[in-house]
C-alpha cells in the first residue's frame, strides 16, 4: 500500500479539481476524522452497551439504533462547526440542519446517511457512512433554503462513502475518477490503496432482495430471470450476492462488476417507490459509479438527472456495471411501451 493520504492525494490533484480549495480540504478532513471516530465505535459494537435499539423511531418510522445516533451526532457536531457548510441534511433528521449563529458559514452543503445498513450491526456485517456534497445556489449572504439543497445529483461537487468492514475504507470522487483509501490502524490514516477505480463493463453478480419477487413488476422479474439464465446473451449465469447493507453490496460490485437493484415494490405498501433515498444514498453512489465507468438509473432515468422534490424522497435504484444496468433499462423500456 502507498503512503499517500487522502489530503495529500487531494492536494496533488488540486490543479485538476477546481473545487479543491482550502475550504473543501477542510470539509474532507472533517469527514475523515468523523469516519475514524465512527469506525472506532463500530469496532467496539459487540463489547459495549452501545449495541442495541434506543427504542426511538427516526423520521421515516424506522427503529433507530444507538450507533446510528452516535454516527449522526459525530458528523452533525463536527461538520456544523467546521466553518465550511451552510446546511446539512441527515437521513436521521426530518429537516435541514442549519449552522449555529456563533459559527462561521461556508458555501457547501453536506447530505449524509450516517450509518447505512445499521440493521446489520448485531450480526457484525459491514456498514457504512455515505455522503454527498453540493454548493449552495443562492447568494452567500442570504439565508440558506431547502431549494439550495434540492439539487439534481448531477450538481454534486463530491461524493463518497466510508465502509466499516474487514478493513475500513474511504472511497470518494470529486469528479476526477474514484479513489479508494484503506485505514491503516497502525498509523491511523487512510492510505491510497485503490487509485482510479474502474468498474468492469459487465459483471457476474446481481444483488437484489429476491424475497420481494412477488412485489416486483414484470420487467424486474424478467431482468433477474435473464441474469439467472445460462442461455442469456453472455451465456453466463450471474451469482446472487445480497448483504442487505447498501454500501457493502455497492462496494463489492464496484470492484468486481455486477448490478444492484432495489426496485419499486409496487404492491408493497412499505416501499412503493423503492426503499433507498435519492439524496443521501442514490445520488452519491450514482456519482461514484458513473465516475468509475458504470451507470445508475431508477430503472429508466439516470439517477443524477432526477430533480428532487423533497429531502427524504425515495427512488428505485438500479446501479452498477454499465452493460448490466443498460440491460435492465431495456427490459423496463420494453414493458413501459
Ligand atoms: P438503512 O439506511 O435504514 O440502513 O436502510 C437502507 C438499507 C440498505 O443498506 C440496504 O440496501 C437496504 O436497506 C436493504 O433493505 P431490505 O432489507 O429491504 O432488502
Ligand atoms: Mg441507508
Amino acid at each position: 500500500m502507498s503512503q499517500i493520504t487522502v489530503i495529500e492525494h487531494l492536494l496533488y490533484h488540486q490543479k485538476e479539481s477546481p473545487m479543491a480549495t482550502g475550504r473543501f480540504t477542510r470539509l474532507l478532513s472533517e469527514m475523515i476524522l468523523s469516519g475514524k471516530i465512527i469506525n472506532q465505535e463500530v469496532n467496539k459494537a459487540g463489547l459495549v452497551e452501545i449495541l442495541g435499539l434506543t427504542g426511538e423511531t427516526n423520521v421515516q418510522g424506522e427503529k433507530v439504533r444507538k450507533l446510528d445516533e452516535f454516527a449522526n451526532h459525530v458528523l452533525e457536531h463536527r461538520l456544523q462547526r467546521a466553518g465550511v457548510l451552510c446546511a446539512l441534511a441527515s437521513e436521521e433528521k426530518a429537516d435541514l440542519i442549519t449552522i449555529p449563529k456563533d459559527y462561521p458559514q461556508g458555501d457547501y452543503i453536506l447530505i449524509f446517511d450516517p450509518l447505512d445498513g445499521s440493521s446489520n450491526i448485531d450480526a457484525n456485517v459491514s456498514i457504512g457512512t455515505i455522503f454527498s456534497i453540493f454548493r449552495r445556489t443562492s447568494p452567500s449572504h442570504e439565508p440558506v433554503t431547502l431549494a439550495d439543497v434540492l439539487q439534481r445529483g448531477a450538481e454534486q461537487v463530491a461524493a463518497g462513502y466510508m465502509i466499516y468492514g474487514s478493513s475500513t475504507m474511504l472511497v470518494y470522487t470529486t469528479g476526477n475518477g474514484v479513489h479508494g483509501f484503506t485505514l491503516d490502524p497502525s498509523v491511523g490514516e487512510f492510505l491510497l490503496s485503490h487509485p482510479d477505480i474502474r468498474t468492469p463493463k459487465f459483471g457476474k453478480i446481481y444483488s437484489a432482495n429476491e424475497g420481494y419477487w412477488h412485489y416486483w413488476d414484470e420487467a424486474t422479474r424478467k431482468a433477474i430471470t435473464y441474469f439467472k439464465n445460462p442461455d442469456n446473451e453472455r451465456h453466463q449465469v450471474y451469482s446472487s450476492r445480497y448483504i442487505g447493507s447498501l454500501v457493502a453490496d455497492f462496494h463489492r460490485n464496484l470492484l468486481y462488476g455486477g448490478i444492484f437493484l432495489y426496485p419499486a415494490d409496487k404492491r408493497d405498501p412499505k416501499h412503493p417507490h423503492g426503499k433507498l433515498r435519492l439524496m443521501c444514498e442514490a445520488n452519491p453512489l450514482a456519482m461514484i459509479v458513473e465516475q468509475a465507468g458504470g451507470l445508475a438509473t431508477d430503472g429508466i432515468n439516470r439517477i443524477l438527472d432526477i430533480q428532487p422534490a423533497e429531502l427524504h424522497q425515495r427512488v428505485p435504484l438500479v446501479i452498477g456495471s454499465y452493460d448490466d444496468v443498460s440491460r435492465v433499462r431495456e427490459f423496463m423500456l420494453r414493458d413501459a411501451a
